[in-house]
């Protein structure tokens, strides 16, 4: 690399689909670097025309092994598509996932893919911004179908595959007794609940068990608009992921495009505003506390004061106006 290019410059390029671009944009966004706002806004208005597609599922449940088993099918549907994947074990930077059955490295070498893994710890100014930041940038350089993938451990990670136009949960079998939904969240935000390795046995089990789940949360509510369909795959034997992508186009097709798609969206740009804002505060804050940090500490050290009035007093300084 020889000069520094600046981050505006960087975006017309990765709109072309320069590769280079793209990923630098996104390394900036990730790091919060200094000059990358602007693009990144700029970035934001261009974006909006891909499909963002959520999936999320605990460790272990298949979930890159399903992304690689759709990319193939809708590359072959002439789609382009983008992968963010936050969770560094995602196998992506090469090699074959199921042997020669799921070959990542195919897509690796295709210029229709593009895949990107993010650290779940790292990314200056939250996960959840640096993801979407990511989504935004591909959604600009003209992937059509971009695949979010998130570990659904922890309330984050779970938020993140929300934010999104079409939610995938995917459960397996084998990950002990209980539907792992269930205990991280996951239960209700599926727009598409997917049973992953039906090919073993216990995987029966796991299907039953989670349409039971869906059957009693729905008796609850209102009348669904759409009725959240629970689908077995298996990569092992390759079925499953016809189906699969037959609902996920039901769901663009019925929700998507609809009143439910209006909605999302507007969920979606309010969890972005939230994110931002709370960023933005915390370093606002961050930087004005910093230099007299002591001067709240030492009460608190002496204790001739408490945690919580200190606090208070450290977060009105930082609030206030600077004196001149
Ligand atoms: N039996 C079986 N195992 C699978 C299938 N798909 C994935 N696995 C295995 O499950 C493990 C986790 O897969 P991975 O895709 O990395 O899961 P992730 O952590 O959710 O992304 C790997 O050992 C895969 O080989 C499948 O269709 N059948
Ligand atoms: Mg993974």
């Amino acid at each position: 690399m020889s000069r520094y290019v600046p981050s505006l410059e960087l975006v017309p390029r990765a709109a072309r689909g320069e590769t280079a671009a793209i990923g630098r944009l996104i390394s900036r966004a990730e790091a919060g670097a200094d000059d990358v706002r602007g693009a990144m806004a700029e970035i934001y208005r261009r974006a909006g025309r891909a499909h963002i597609i959520g999936l999320t599922g605990v460790p272990g449940s298949g979930k890159s092994t399903m992304v690689c088993a759709l990319t193939t099918r809708l590359r072959a549907a002439g789609r382009r598509v983008g992968i963010v994947a936050v969770d560094p074990s995602s196998p992506y930077s090469g090699g074959s996932i199921l042997g020669d059955r799921i070959r990542m490295a195919d897509h690796v070498l295709d210029d229709g893919v593009y895949i990107r893994s993010m650290a779940t710890h790292g990314a200056v100014g939250g996960l959840a911004r640096a993801a979407l930041d990511a989504v935004d940038v591909l959604d600009v350089a003209g992937f059509d179908t971009i695949i979010l993938e998130t570990v659904g451990v922890g309330q984050d990670e779970v938020e993140i595959a929300r934010a999104s136009h079409t939610t995938i949960v995917v459960s397996a079998p084998g990950l002990g007794d209980e539907v792992q939904a269930i205990k991280a969240g996951m239960l209700e935000i599926a727009d598409i609940h997917v049973v992953s390795k039906c090919d073993r046995s216990d995987a029966n089990r796991t299907l039953m068990d989670l349409k039971h789940m869906l059957t009693s949360a729905v008796a609850a509510g209102h009348a669904p608009l759409w009725r959240v369909p629970v689908l077995g795959v298996s990569a092992y034997a390759n079925e499953g992921f016809d189906e699969l992508l037959a609902a996920v186009q039901a769901h663009v097709d019925q929700i998507v495009h609809g009143e439910g798609g209006v909605q999302r969206r507007r969920e979606i740009a309010r969890f972005r505003l939230q994110k931002t804002a709370e960023d933005l505060l915390m370093r606002r804050f961050i930087a004005a506390t910093a230099p007299q940090l002591e001067r709240w500490t030492d009460p608190l050290v002496e204790r001739t004061s408490d945690p919580y009035s200190e606090a208070a007093g450290m977060i009105s300084a930082a609030l206030q106006p600077p004196r001149v």
